[in-house]
């Protein structure tokens, strides 16, 4: 049984946070802000979160250092961070003792009152709720948007704020069981992230929490996994599949395709600058997720005809002799690699050279030998788990290993001809060779603009 937050008891307890990353600093100044009592703790010696904290509050007390030998004695309350793994042995340490373990989430819904809308997914979570917030600005709410996206949610409180749009991930999900009346969307399931929560079905569990406690929740109709979710909530679904049965039936017509609500038409789909059905997809979930939350199709319209996407999904470049540069370094998991090369591929006339590769987290690289033998020419294989990748694709399909992005990148600018389409999109983690995504997607257009001695690109998207 969670102890409530906003309980008169609250200022009573003794609270450790765990982590000292974003959500860690983001939970501190929240506790400092309650008056409440607390020390924090990160199993690195040093962080750059702990220097900030030591100047900004001398007299907090830190703990640094291996969580094995943090003692427990006197603590009622942790707050975990995402990073912190449920199965790390202090966890099971606390479940053990009988403390309680909340986090961000449940402090955050401990003080907000304004409507909230939750999205979380294997793919598309970022897009969908950075166009969700786009339209409730364009509606001129006074709107917080954030969450795994990058901004902590607690640093989004405000008193002043009409609506919340958070991105959510299976890690701050997993121990979630009360989402407080928000509305709730589950993008899809597909398997990412096995090699933290240990089986796909934990994976699953993590990610239905955001159901728990919803007022309204949207699920995609057009995934097996999401669909069969069971779910006490009112319950609305979105589909590509019936959006695209209306697009051809109003194309025989000759009329425009647009994509419309019964009270009236919110884009026209040559209006949509983002390519791709996963894209399509993401509007068509964006679009429901802003009229569930009462937003107007006049705003919907506005927004979603601007939004030329987030930097490093299938982000496009136009370079020399007439060759498309596609930076999709977000790309981290086999789901997300199959969506570009969908998006990309115009028939089998396979002008995709594919740069894929990186950490794999342990996946299955297999459901993409019929796509890849489909549209791809050739298959640039980089970084660590290179090697393990090229053992589980069709021996008939042309793949070539190289240590570094860098070397696979090189290569494919000498290799592509005009018509082709160089897709970073590596299905993989970057922390082998980078610190994160955006290092390896800025990695990757420093190099294709140096080699074709450019200071500025087309960009087509
Ligand atoms: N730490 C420990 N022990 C551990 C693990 C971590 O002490 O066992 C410490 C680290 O030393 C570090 C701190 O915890 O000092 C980092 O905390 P964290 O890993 O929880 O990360 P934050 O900096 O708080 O950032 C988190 C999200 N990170 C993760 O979930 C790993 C960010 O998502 C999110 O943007 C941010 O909160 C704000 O909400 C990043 C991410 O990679 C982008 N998310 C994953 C994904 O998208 O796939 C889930
Ligand atoms: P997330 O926040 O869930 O990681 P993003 O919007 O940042 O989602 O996109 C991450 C990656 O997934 C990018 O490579 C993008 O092209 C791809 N992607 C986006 N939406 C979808 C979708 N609905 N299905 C499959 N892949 C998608």
């Amino acid at each position: 049984m969670k102890i409530g937050i906003d309980s008169q008891k609250a200022k009573t307890l003794n609270y450790l946070i765990l982590g000292l990353g974003k959500t860690g600093l983001s939970m501190v100044t929240f506790c400092v802000k309650e008056g409440l009592n607390f020390i924090a703790a990160d199993s690195r010696e040093t962080t750059p979160g702990m220097e900030l904290l030591k100047n900004k509050y001398p007299n907090i007390k830190i703990y640094s250092g291996s969580f094995s030998n943090l003692k427990l004695e006197g603590i009622d309350i942790i707050l975990k961070s995402p990073g912190i793994n449920l199965y790390d042995p202090i966890i099971q340490r606390a479940i053990e003792q009988g403390i309680n373990i909340l986090t961000e989430i449940d402090l955050f819904f401990s003080k907000v009152r304004a409507p909230v809308v939750a999205i979380t997914g294997s793919n598309g979570k970022s897009t969908v709720t950075t166009l969700v917030g786009l339209v409730a600005e364009s509606e001129g709410l006074n709107v917080g948007v954030g969450g795994n996206l990058g901004t902590p949610m607690l640093e989004l409180i405000n008193s002043s704020r009409d609506l919340y749009v958070l991105e959510l991930s299976s890690y701050q999900l997993e121990l979630v069981d009360d989402m407080h009346g928000a509305i709730s969307c589950i993008l899809n399931i597909t398997p990412d992230h096995i090699d933290r929560h240990k089986t796909i079905q934990n994976y699953i569990a993590s990610k239905s929490n955001i159901l728990k406690g919803a007022s309204l929740t949207l699920l995609n109709k057009d995934d097996s996994v999401v669909s069969s979710i069971k779910i006490n909530a009112e319950n609305k679904y979105f589909s590509l599949s019936d959006v695209k049965k209306n697009l051809s039936s109003m194309d025989a017509k000759n009329s425009n395709c647009h994509i419309s609500f019964e009270d009236g038409t919110i884009a026209i789909l040559d209006d949509i600058i983002l390519t791709g059905d996963h894209n399509l997809r993401n509007i068509v979930a964006a679009l429901k997720l802003c009229k569930l939350a009462g937003l107007s199709n006049e705003s919907m319209h506005r927004a979603i005809s601007a939004f030329r996407g987030l930097p490093h999904r299938c982000e496009k470049f136009l370079l020399d002799k007439n060759i498309e540069f596609i930076n999709d370094s977000k790309s981290t998991n086999v789901a997300s690699t199959k969506a570009a090369i969908e998006a990309h591929s115009e028939g089998n006339d396979k002008s995709i050279i594919l740069l894929l590769g990186g950490l794999d987290k342990g996946q299955d690289f297999s459901p993409l030998n019929d796509i890849l033998d489909l549209a791809v020419k050739k298959i640039l294989l980089f970084g660590k788990d290179a090697g393990s990748i090229k053992a589980q694709l069709s021996q008939s399909l042309s793949c070539e290993i190289f240590d570094s992005l860098k070397q696979a990148t090189i290569k494919s600018c000498n290799l592509a001809s005009s018509g082709d389409k160089v897709l970073l999109s590596p299905g993989c983690s970057s922390f082998d060779e980078f610190i994160n995504y955006e290092h390896r997607g800025d990695f990757f257009k420093d190099l294709i603009f140096n080699f074709f001695n450019k200071d500025s690109q087309k960009k087509v998207s």
